[in-house]
């Protein structure tokens, strides 16, 4: 018997490679998608049936975290083997101007479905994964940090993630349920929301290096996280609910990278390189050299004597506006649980990540490009 999975989140960037992904495997998957004025469904477009063929496998149902009598209803309507929690208010430093907002949906929103498949009577049946996240490990108490790591959250994303994470853990004990908390680490891919870091960065650099775009404004260059291809992540959930037991899993690559390094990689990969000068909020990113055989292999000869004519002038600089009120300056994970338990081995590093996302933001970009000088609206949103 094929299993049934139901995802909530199934828009962002993990619902759509886990839904692809499950869907490979035979699933049927329900999304969960919330209403929204425009359609908010261009990450799984490509997995897309239409509503009126028989037997679809995928089925997107109108749904809200913090909208309980419709999770419940959901769950009973369609009676999931394994439902996967990704649906969150997933941006840190918007949490400090949402706190109430994101405790609900990422700390109650949680409760909501631990309750909902208690009360249905479907603990013998259904898995559940909760999406944690190594933001709980905030400020550093050990490093590599790990399952047994002490918790202290440093935004109101963080605490409320810490409270969906320990009634995970509390539905487990006190009621036998098969409930599990994945602790990922920072996870990145093509398809990442485009204020987080990591994809400002390729989205930006790659403008530069095409002469679309001066600088890049960026925050906090010294923080350091442990990024990892979130197609790889997506394989460590389903493992997790593949386990006879449920427990908790830190799941990262083991590597640190600043996000000064990240910006360094990214304009490497496109043949460039960058010094940084100055310190704190001058701190300045500088055009220093092209490697002309790299620039014309990967971005085109054509975009070369413009970006000549930048070397030595400023691509990027500090904008206080971006720093946080409580900043999480290190993390690096140690998964030997996730590896000796699961068996989970991750087959993106930082370079393939970093290539990956640079060859996908290379092309949008020159896509885009060419949209709007042939006149066609083209959304180009900076942060
Ligand atoms: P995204 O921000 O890309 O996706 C979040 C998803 O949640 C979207 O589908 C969004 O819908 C949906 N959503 C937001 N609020 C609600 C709500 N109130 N009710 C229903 N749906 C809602 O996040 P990621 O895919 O990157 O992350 C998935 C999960 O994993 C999140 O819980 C995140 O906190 C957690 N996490 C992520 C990590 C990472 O590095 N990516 C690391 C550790 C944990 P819409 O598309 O309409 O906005
Ligand atoms: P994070 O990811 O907060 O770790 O949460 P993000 O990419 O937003 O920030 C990473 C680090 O980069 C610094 N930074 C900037 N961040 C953003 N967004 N924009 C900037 O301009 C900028 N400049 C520097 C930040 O200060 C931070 O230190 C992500 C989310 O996916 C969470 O949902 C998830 O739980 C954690 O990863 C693990």
């Amino acid at each position: 018997m094929n299993k049934t999975a139901l995802i909530t989140g199934i828009t962002g960037q993990d619902g759509a490679y886990l839904a692809e992904y499950l869907l490979k495997k035979g699933y049927t998957v329900h999304g969960i998608k919330r209403r929204t004025s425009l359609f908010n469904t261009d990450r799984i477009d490509h997995l897309y049936e239409d509503p009126h063929e028989e037997d679809k496998k995928l089925i997107l149902h109108y749904g809200d975290l913090t909208d309980s009598m419709n999770l419940t209803r959901i769950i009973q309507e369609t009676q999931p083997d394994e439902i996967y929690n990704l649906a969150a208010m997933s941006h840190v430093k918007v949490s400090f101007e949402t706190p109430e907002y994101t405790a609900n949906a990422d700390g109650i929103g949680p409760l909501r479905i631990l309750e909902a498949v208690r009360l249905l009577g479907l603990i013998e049946k259904t898995r559940i994964y909760q999406a944690s996240t190594s933001e709980l490990y905030g400020l550093v108490q050990e490093v590599p940090q790990k399952e047994t790591t002490p918790f202290y959250p440093r935004s109101p994303y963080a605490v409320a993630k810490l409270y969906a994470y320990w009634i995970t853990v509390n539905y487990r004990e006190a009621y036998g349920m098969h409930a599990s908390n994945g602790i990922l680490f920072n996870h990145e891919s093509p398809i990442r929301g485009e204020t987080f870091v990591t994809r400002k960065i390729t989205r930006a650099v790659s403008r530069i290096v095409l002469g679309l775009q001066k600088k890049v404004y960026l925050g906090n260059l010294s923080a350091k996280r442990d990024w990892g291809h979130a197609k790889d992540y997506v394989k460590a959930m389903y493992l997790i609910l593949q386990q006879d037991e449920p427990s908790d899993y830190v799941i990262a690559t083991g590597i640190t990278t600043s996000v000064r390094d990240f910006i360094s990689k990214a304009f490497d990969e496109a043949g460039v390189m960058v010094r940084f000068e100055g310190e704190d909020v001058d701190e300045q990113i500088i055009l220093d050299s092209i490697n002309e055989q790299v620039f014309c292999d990967k971005v085109g000869a054509e975009y070369l004597p413009a970006l000549a004519q930048r070397i030595n002038t400023v691509v990027g600089e500090v904008d206080p506006a971006y720093f946080r009120p409580t900043e999480v300056e290190l993390l690096i994970g140690d998964p030997a649980k996730a590896k000796n338990v699961l068996g989970w081995e991750p087959e993106y590093d930082l370079a393939g990540l970093v290539k990956d996302m640079m060859q996908s933001d290379i092309a949008l970009m020159k896509k885009n490009d060419f949209l709007e000088k042939n006149n066609y609206k083209v959304m180009n949103y900076y942060e």
